[in-house]
């Protein structure tokens, strides 16, 4: 009998806050533009919001470089802003998550200014400091950034770690110094009343400690993931974890695992509690969904629907019964979900947006919504590189197009208006009014100029609207356990165009079929079906045939 869990029957938020709601005119989201859209979200039916850092940071990775996990960013407010926002959420019914960053911090963090200094500093050994080999870095390491992953540091000559950024210096978990200060500003963080940790590149925290050469790749670079991901110590160190600070409290827990397996998931979320609730992998993002590459995670492709039914089908099945699902297209790196798996077209994109909310949101495990995915909010335009704002993005530019010249400047824009992480980081579009109703000033990043069509004041007046349609989904959610815990059966795995599956519970069967093209595709699951329609996104069926992007949602008793 599969184990209840309040998290496991949550539809959760995920807030960029950056982005979300300016209230002081500065052009940049902050805290108590949220606590303004507390009732938006009640509206919406979520149970849980969970923040992108809103820790001190310089931005260099828009405060995923944390340099005070105990203050607020200046940008976003005080700690009695989200001493506020905490409570006005709580008294909503809406439970908050934060993010947690650790396996880096900013380089002007304090641990790091002290550990710089040098050899013999206490602090020495709270970050990752290697010499030198024949006067270059101590091996082939890229960062997910782009260039070197080691960064000479004249003063002590010596490299430090940096997974990502430059100012991203990775903390070493071997030294148990830094696990008792994680964990100690954790249960600080539990104690003030939170409801859980959305776990920052937490598969990453245990590196080979060899530190190996990785595999060489096409941009001449050596690979780290196989040598950082799923490293020796790392469920020794998330068993620590949760035996110090997650057991205390009643908290969702969801890792974001990069790189993970099905096997490794197993042990991260495993049903017995030990280490999280839940995890995010990548397979039905990643190049291995039929998107291609032109260098690196850089694509102009699309990815293939087979191909992700395979991914998603293959977790829905292999976790079923040893660990939970996390379910999401969307997050503040990835590119809009109806841009990327549907189809944003002025013709096609409320129903491929319907559609593809209801091929995840019938799946077994907790659903994420991404702020605006509930408007059906689409990719940007990028007109050059000085439209991108995410380092990511610039730092790739500067290596690919302008350093090895691989890749030349318009197939490189092309690939950033397809997959840059800025384009979920466009404003959230509440109004047709000025900058979307987002701010005042001139926003930090510029808003998506469909904002006129595309926003919460249309939607709300709407019916039709992928708003409502969210807000059944979660109320279907709510309210039938098939949808939370039945059993997964994939059907029509051959079927090139409709993703169909079956949910199984007590006796009860849901039966779900969503086309993924804008062409009338044959089907007949539902012929001769006696049952309750669900939900769907098209008032009228053709018997023997599912509409362009149509789903349906059936409930045979
Ligand atoms: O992302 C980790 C991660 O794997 C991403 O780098 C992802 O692979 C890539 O962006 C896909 O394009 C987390 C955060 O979600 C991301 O925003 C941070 O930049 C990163 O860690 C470093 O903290
Ligand atoms: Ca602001």
């Amino acid at each position: 009998e599969e184990q209840k869990a309040w998290w496991k029957e949550a539809v959760i938020y995920q807030i960029y806050p950056r982005s979300f709601q300016d209230s002081n005119g500065d052009g940049i989201g902050d805290l108590p533009g949220i606590t303004r859209r507390i009732p938006y979200l009640k509206e919406l039916g979520v149970d849980v919001i969970w923040l992108s850092p809103i820790y001190q940071s310089p931005n260099d990775d828009n405060g995923y470089d944390i340099s005070d996990y105990r203050a607020i960013m200046k940008d976003f407010g005080t700690m009695e802003d989200f001493d506020t926002l905490l409570r006005a959420a709580h008294e909503a019914g809406i439970k908050l998550v934060m993010d947690l960053v650790v396996n880096h911090t900013s380089d002007e963090h304090a641990w790091f200014i002290e550990s710089r200094k040098s050899r013999t500093n206490p602090y020495r050994d709270f970050y990752i400091w290697k010499d030198g080999k024949d006067g270059k870095a101590p091996n082939n390491w890229e960062s997910y950034f782009s260039g070197p992953a080691w960064q000479y540091d004249e003063a002590t000559d010596q490299y430090y770690l940096h997974c990502f950024s430059k100012k991203q210096p990775d903390l070493n978990w071997e030294n148990t110094k830094v696990r008792d200060a994680v964990f100690d500003m954790m249960n600080w963080w539990c104690e003030k009343g939170i409801d859980g940790f959305r776990m920052d590149v937490i598969s990453m925290i245990s590196k080979d400690q060899t530190f190996p050469d990785g595999p060489v790749k096409a941009d001449g670079y050596g690979d780290l993931s196989p040598h950082v991901c799923n490293g020796p110590r790392v469920h020794e160190f998330l068993q620590e974890m949760n035996h110090r600070v997650l057991s205390h409290y009643d908290l969702l827990t969801v890792g974001e695992a990069a790189g993970v397996t099905i096997d490794e998931a197993k042990k991260y979320a495993r049903s017995d509690g030990k280490e999280l609730g839940m995890v995010f992998q990548f397979e039905h993002v990643g190049p291995e969904n039929g998107k291609g590459s032109v260098i690196d995670k850089w694509t102009t492709g699309k990815p293939q629907m087979p191909k992700v039914r395979a991914i998603l089908n293959k977790w829905q099945q292999e976790l079923e019964g040893k660990a939970w699902n996390s379910l999401y297209l969307d997050n503040h790196d990835q590119p809009r979900c109806v841009s990327m798996f549907g189809n944003d077209s002025p013709e096609w994109r409320v129903l491929s947006a319907k559609m593809l909310a209801t091929c995840l949101h019938m799946q077994k495990g907790t659903p994420y919504i991404y702020q605006g995915e509930e408007l059906g909010m689409t990719n940007t335009t990028f007109h050059s590189l000085d439209d991108c704002q995410d380092l990511e993005e610039i730092n790739a530019w500067h290596q690919y197009v302008d350093e090895q010249k691989k890749v030349s400047p318009e197939t490189m824009l092309a690939c950033f208006n397809t997959v840059a992480r800025d384009n979920a980081r466009t404003p959230m579009q509440w109004t047709a009014g000025k900058n979307a109703g987002f701010t005042d000033a001139t926003p930090w990043l510029a808003v998506n100029p469909n904002y006129k069509t595309i926003n919460a004041e249309a939607a709300l007046k709407d019916p039709d609207s992928t708003f409502y349609y969210y807000q059944k989904l979660i109320r279907l959610r709510h309210a039938y356990p098939i949808i939370v815990y039945g059993i997964f059966e994939p059907l029509l795995e051959d079927d090139q165009n409709a993703y169909a599956f079956a949910r199984h519970l007590g006796g009860e069967t849901l039966l779900i079929a969503c086309n993924w093209t804008s062409e009338e595709v044959p089907c007949n699951l539902f012929d001769g079906k006696d049952g309750e329609e669900l939900i769907s996104n098209y008032a009228n069926h053709k018997t023997g045939a599912l509409q362009p992007y149509e789903a349906r949602v059936l409930l045979l008793r």
